[in-house]
């Protein structure tokens, strides 16, 4: 069977989100942070070299990355209506935001995060993830306007992946005082309430509290 690796309070909840929407049976096998670090523990280490969560085991067959993870998972079960079919301008934009969620869009949210873990003040950093946060986020807030979801007003699993990176800088996903302005982005607080509607997204957020 499926084994996802969970490291509580992580990117990991994406996999089973996504594993949840497409049925798929899955061992979920949970590692707790260091709390004192709040670093993955060393369990992790002995599935991946790295790590770092989320990782797959499908047999022999260990996989890592979000997004290549959803991908392979996408190609190995059947694509459940949750990505547009290669070639097409839809596929392109999702390509675009399963890409976006844990570069461009994710910048803003690491260096806050990090800045509050490490309780380093460092003004300059600040003010550039607060440039990059507004930035980002007006550009998901102008994706989303008249639509439900990112890609062809359609739910995929690029608004797994977004979602989670949003959730990351609303403070919600992991429990820690961020500065993203989400108050003045009302679309995509609203986005966020949507997608938590879904039971797939409820079971999942029971099956991986902290
Ligand atoms: N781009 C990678 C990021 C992986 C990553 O940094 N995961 C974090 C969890 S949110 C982690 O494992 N951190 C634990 C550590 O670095 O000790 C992905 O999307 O899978």
């Amino acid at each position: 069977m499926l084994k996802i690796h969970h490291l509580v309070l992580s990117r990991s909840e994406r996999i089973v989100w996504l594993a949840e929407e497409m049925g798929i049976p899955y061992e979920l096998v949970r590692h707790l942070r260091d709390p004192a670090t709040f670093r993955a523990p060393p369990s992790l280490r002995a599935v991946t070299p790295l790590a770092k969560a989320p990782v797959i085991e499908d047999g022999e067959t260990v996989v890592e990355e979000s997004s290549v993870i959803c991908n392979y998972l996408l190609d190995r079960h059947g694509d459940h209506g949750l990505r547009p079919v290669a070639g097409t301008a839809a596929r392109r934009q999702y390509d675009y935001w399963m890409a976006c969620a844990e570069s461009t869009l994710m910048y803003p949210v690491l260096i806050d995060l990090l800045s509050v873990l490490t309780q380093s003040n460092a003004p300059g950093l600040q003010a550039f993830a607060m440039g990059e946060y507004q930035t980002m986020l007006e550009h998901v807030e102008r994706s989303l306007a008249g639509g439900d979801y990112l890609v062809d007003n359609r739910f995929s699993a690029a608004d797994v992946m977004v979602y989670y990176t949003l959730a990351m800088a609303a403070g919600t996903a992991i429990p820690f005082p961020t500065h993203a302005p989400m108050d003045r982005f009302p679309q995509v607080r609203a986005y966020l309430a949507r997608l938590e509607q879904r039971p797939a997204w409820q079971r999942t957020a029971k099956a991986c509290a902290a």
